[in-house]
């Protein structure tokens, strides 16, 4: 583990912060361009054994960016290492995680089929589930506590790596042009807002706005945060189920103070309900994320959204 992070962490810098030694890097910059370029099949066996000598870790010069680096990728734990869940048919019940980083999905057999990264995992699983569920057995998932691009790519990296190097291989669905796995990103509608704005004197009732505003929309959600960054795990597993069932859905964020100002507590009032997020079909409530969730389950989405 330890010697797999330090490695990882050393590959970006060109002045390596830790000390390895020449074959090691070396064999380690080969392997990696092997990999961008998608060449053959990747072999180790003439490689030396790397000597693990973890000690004494040279850090300078100092470089706090680098660092930080380091210190994310180890805030998931090595692929070996993570439980690996068996998501029901569908591919969304239960443990899988909704929120950012890196997954590896393996098939039934257990071979590793792809390793992906994700702002929601559990969205991203569920869509391979539902689009290649003969190559989908079980999955793992390694939450980035801080989701940043840089820090999604390290836990990435760390766990294709690691994959490399125990397997001699790419994963298959990571190999080059193979559209299996990877798709074009769901087209992201903006949120709806329920004013011009706060500064702008309401002629009308909130209430009115929100009635208006679901009966003039086929299916309303909403939640808390805005769709593509949802802010609650409620709010994100709704608008994952309504990114599975392909709905064409209007999203409406209860906490943007600016545009959507009362709205959290007028909604309650409007709707009897007293939880965010509220999904309303043809004007009409039909729940929150429990309620869509078990329709979910049930299948009885599909004949709800459709017109
Ligand atoms: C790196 O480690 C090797 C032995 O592991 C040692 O001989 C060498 O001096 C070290 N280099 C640096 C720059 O610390
Ligand atoms: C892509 O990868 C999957 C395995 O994940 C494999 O079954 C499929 O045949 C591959 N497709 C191509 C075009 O290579
Ligand atoms: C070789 C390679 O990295 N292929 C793909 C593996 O999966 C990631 C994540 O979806 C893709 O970005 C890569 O292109």
């Amino acid at each position: 583990m330890f010697l797999f992070l330090s490695l990882s962490c050393s590959f970006h810098s060109s002045m390596a912060t830790l000390n390895l030694s020449h074959t090691q890097t070396l064999s380690f910059h080969r392997l990696f361009s092997n990999f961008h370029q998608n060449g053959p099949t990747l072999s180790f066996s003439s490689q030396p054994k790397p000597s693990v000598n973890p000690r004494p870790i040279s850090l300078k010069p100092y470089n706090s960016e680098k660092l930080r680096t380091c210190v994310v990728a180890l805030a998931v734990k090595n692929l070996a290492e993570t439980e690996e869940i068996s998501p029901e048919n569908d591919g969304t019940a239960g443990e899988l995680p909704s929120g950012a980083g890196v997954y590896a999905v393996y098939d039934k057999s257990g071979e590793l089929q792809f390793i992906g990264l994700s702002r929601n995992i559990a969205a991203s699983v569920s869509t391979h589930w539902k689009s290649v569920p003969e190559l989908c057995g079980s999955v793992k998932a390694g939450i980035v506590d801080d989701p940043n691009r840089e820090a999604l790519t390290q836990a990435w990296k760390s766990w294709m790596e690691e994959y490399i190097k125990v397997s001699g291989k790419v994963p298959p669905g990571n190999e080059s042009g193979n559209a299996t796995w990877v798709r074009q990103p769901p087209r992201k509608k903006p949120d709806l807002r329920l004013t011009p704005g706060r500064h702008t004197q309401l002629t009308v009732p909130l209430e009115d706005l929100i009635d208006k505003l679901v009966k003039e929309n086929k299916v309303v959600a909403f939640i808390k945060g805005s769709r593509s960054a949802p802010l609650c795990g409620f709010s994100q597993r709704v608008i994952a189920i309504l990114e599975n069932v392909g709905a064409d859905y209007e999203s409406v964020d209860v906490l943007d103070e600016e545009y959507n100002s009362g709205l959290r507590e007028t909604l309650k009032q409007y709707s009897n309900w007293p939880t965010i997020p509220q999904i309303f079909v043809d004007g009409e409530l039909v729940g929150g994320c429990d309620i869509l969730t078990s329709m979910y389950e049930k299948g009885e989405l599909a004949s709800l959204f459709k017109k």
